[in-house]
């Protein structure tokens, strides 16, 4: 049973070489199947079913306030899918010097951003309920908070 269907359209794979390991960095749009009945709608996400990688952690970001945004981050490795389970965002990314916006609004859709990409979460609504899944523990030495640094390593 595959649940999670990767949306029709582009996506773009950057591959590139770290300390002589092959790298990867990709976003891509995710459909996640709805259970929906006259009671309403539920959707069950689960390792080795029906998510592109094993999750070892969830979080969640809601409360924000107007007009502030969030990220201005890369990570070096991590994967993580973005669900606005509540609102809207829109999210920029970039990777292999392209930039894209994508809007998330929908609780059965998420992004799933893999590798060295760069990520900024803009016009978050004030009901935004931002919950995102990551395949590895928080570690701040995976970030990249520094946009030089990110085009560097990303043009390498
Ligand atoms: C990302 C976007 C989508 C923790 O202690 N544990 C955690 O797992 C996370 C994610 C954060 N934190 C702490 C670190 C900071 O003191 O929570 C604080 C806020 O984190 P940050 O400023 O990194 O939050 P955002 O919204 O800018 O970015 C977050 C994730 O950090 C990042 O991985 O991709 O959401």
């Amino acid at each position: 049973m595959v649940l999670a269907v990767r949306l029709a359209g582009e996506m773009e794979k950057t591959t590139r070489f770290h300390q002589g390991e092959e790298m990867t960095a990709s976003v891509e749009n995710l459909s996640l199947q709805v259970h929906g009945d006259d009671r309403g709608s539920l959707i069950a996400l689960e390792n080795g079913h029906n998510l592109p990688f094993d999750v070892k952690r969830v979080y969640y970001i809601f409360g924000t306030k107007a007009g502030v945004p969030r990220g201005f981050h890369a990570h070096r490795k991590l994967k993580q899918l973005l669900i606005a389970v509540s609102g809207s965002v829109t999210v920029k990314t970039e990777h292999g010097g392209k930039i894209e916006t994508h809007l998330l609004n929908r609780p059965d859709e998420g992004l799933l951003i893999e590798g060295l990409v760069w990520r900024e979460m803009h016009d978050f609504s004030p009901d935004c309920v931002l919950t995102v899944l990551a395949d590895e523990y928080y570690h701040e030495s995976d970030y990249i908070r520094d946009y030089t640094v990110f085009k560097q390593e990303d043009a390498t």
